[in-house]
């Protein structure tokens, strides 16, 4: 058997506005559009995939929050409506989706035997969180590839950033050992915003882009740095200052899926692929692929 292997790393950032903006026949609400910037970049980010020849889809959300270790998703089908606790106005989302329980399962395994505490969610029950189904569903809307979604387990809060490095590192050491024995091609996702101060009043109309724009300034250059440096191929000094990062513009890869999803590739030294930067809310939101295959890999923005 072939050895399996991480055929692309992707930075998925999950405002459900973006869902929203699309409006897909699986979200009840009904919008005008807006967030163009990302919507188009997400577009041509799927288009890529779709070209590419993979199994499953690995994604890390910080909205599937387990206090007592790394959970994993662990049947083979979840069906249910996943709404956004904040914005249920926007996101009411019939999903369907199917799992990749066999490399869940090795994963868990890979996971466990580097010492992390993990458990699969068998409950058929489980609503899957907002942050996997906007990810997922705007880098393949046709949903034809099977899922593994994995927990963050809240290493930055309960004890502190650089504990999140350790154990999101390790954890993300073990995933690429399962999906190199399991003779799969499988796509990696992180799915959050980079800064994440926001406006806490919305707009009468959701999707009204004349009231759209960054937070802050600081927060903008900070979110340009961190972008710069995956131009740069700078993957490991990413992980250096996220600490500080994290910590400055209160960022999103508090949650570990950054530093999982670059620790699962060996901390890539080629440049990320940039699909497009916009605030949504007030959030910093970068969509960025790396692609390991020198012959497929884009200067796209
Ligand atoms: O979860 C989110 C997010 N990360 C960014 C912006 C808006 C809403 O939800
Ligand atoms: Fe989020």
């Amino acid at each position: 058997m072939a050895k399996g292997q991480i055929v692309a790393g992707c930075l998925a950032p999950h405002p459900p506005h973006l869902v929203y903006a699309d409006n897909p026949p699986q979200n009840e609400a009904y919008s005008e559009g807006g967030w163009e910037t990302l919507r188009w970049g997400y577009q041509r980010l799927a288009r890529k995939l779709k070209n590419i020849d993979y199994d499953a889809i690995v994604i890390f959300t910080p909205h599937w929050q387990t206090y007592i270790g790394t959970h994993f998703l662990g049947l083979p089908e979840f069906k249910s409506k996943s709404v956004d606790p904040v914005f249920p106005n926007l996101f009411r989302y019939n999903y369907d989706l199917q799992v990749d329980v066999e490399l869940s399962e090795a994963m868990r395994d890979a996971a466990s035997q580097e010492g992390i505490i993990t458990k699969m969610m068998t409950n058929p029950d489980f609503r899957v969180d907002y942050g996997t189904i906007t990810s997922c569903h705007l880098l393949n809307p046709e949903w034809d590839k099977p899922i593994v979604t994995i927990s963050s387990n809240r290493n930055t809060h309960y004890y502190s950033p650089e504990v999140m490095i350790e154990q999101a590192t390790a954890l993300g050491r073990a995933c690429a050992k399962a999906i190199e024995e399991s003779g799969k091609r499988v796509v990696l996702v992180a799915s959050h915003s980079l800064s994440h101060r926001h406006f806490v009043e919305e707009a009468p109309l959701p999707e009204d882009m004349s009231k759209e724009h960054i937070y802050n300034h600081s927060q903008y250059v900070w979110d340009m740095k961190i972008v710069e440096m995956m131009r740069d191929g700078k993957s490991r000094e990413v992980i250096d200052i996220m600490p500080e990062f994290t910590e400055q513009t209160i960022a999103e890869t508090e949650g570990g899926g950054l530093i999982w999803m670059l620790g699962a590739m060996g901390f890539p030294d080629f440049p990320a692929e940039i699909y497009g930067y916009q605030s949504v809310i007030g959030t910093g939101n970068v969509i960025a692929c790396w692609d390991p295959n020198d012959e497929t890999r884009e200067y796209v923005l």
